[in-house]
């Protein structure tokens, strides 16, 4: 099923059953996502993404940087990460989106995907930080890319096409219920930046340079 809404009727949560993603169409302005897409390409130091699958050392495609409220390490795919403290820019845009879906958010993993040759495979985010039922709030600049959702039981798809300045929040059941993937897209020639706001458990994190009981190292 793929999705397109007049923008009267959103947000609007785009999955039948087992989860709420809500849809929410283009919270910016296309010259303030443009600004912000600049801004993104120009100043984040992007790395390429590392892992750990099936016992082999993978480095992805796509590069990430990650931002929080403090220096916290994340361990995700056998790798860990210290998360850099917010810009301006992501700090406006996080606020923007925790004012829209009401809830907050302490950290933002940003994707960016070079052109359509680049993607993310069928996965849910459950990092051991993130805890159940997780909200992660989800903002595209740059090349309108498909969003893909499966339901893991009765392999329902739920397509959706997010123009650059949109949002959307998935909560609910659906990390529980569903797998989400961003297909290549070969026609696509033009760069796109994701970020995914999300709320880490501190109790699973720790600030980088502090020992278990919180001292400086
Ligand atoms: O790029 C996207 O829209 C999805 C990113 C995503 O699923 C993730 O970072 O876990
Ligand atoms: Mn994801």
């Amino acid at each position: 099923m793929e999705l397109d809404f007049p923008e009267a009727d959103l947000p609007r949560n785009l999955l039948p059953y087992d989860g709420e993603s809500l849809y929410y169409g283009r919270i910016f302005s296309t010259a303030q996502a443009e600004e912000f897409l600049r801004c993104f390409l120009a100043s984040i130091p992007w790395q390429h993404d590392e892992a750990v699958m099936f016992g082999k050392h993978i480095v992805t495609a796509r590069k990430v940087a990650w931002y929080g409220d403090a220096r916290y390490d994340y361990t995700y795919s056998g790798k860990t990460r210290t998360a850099r403290v917010w810009t301006p820019e992501l700090l406006a845009i996080k606020q923007e989106v925790e004012r829209l879906g009401g809830s907050s958010y302490n950290s933002c993993l940003l994707n960016l995907y070079a052109d359509g040759s680049q993607g993310m495979g069928w996965h849910h985010d459950d990092e051991k930080g993130l805890g159940p039922d997780s909200d992660i709030a989800s903002v595209s600049f740059g090349a309108e890319r498909r969003f893909d959702f499966r339901h893991k039981l009765s392999k329902e798809k739920v397509s959706v096409f997010l123009p650059s300045g949109s949002l959307l929040i998935m909560r609910g059941r659906t990390q529980a219920c569903w797998q989400h993937q961003v297909p290549k897209a070969m026609r696509v020639t033009e760069p796109r930046v994701n970020l995914t706001f999300r709320r880490m458990l501190i109790a699973e994190t720790r600030i980088a340079g502090e020992d278990e009981s919180g001292a400086i190292r």
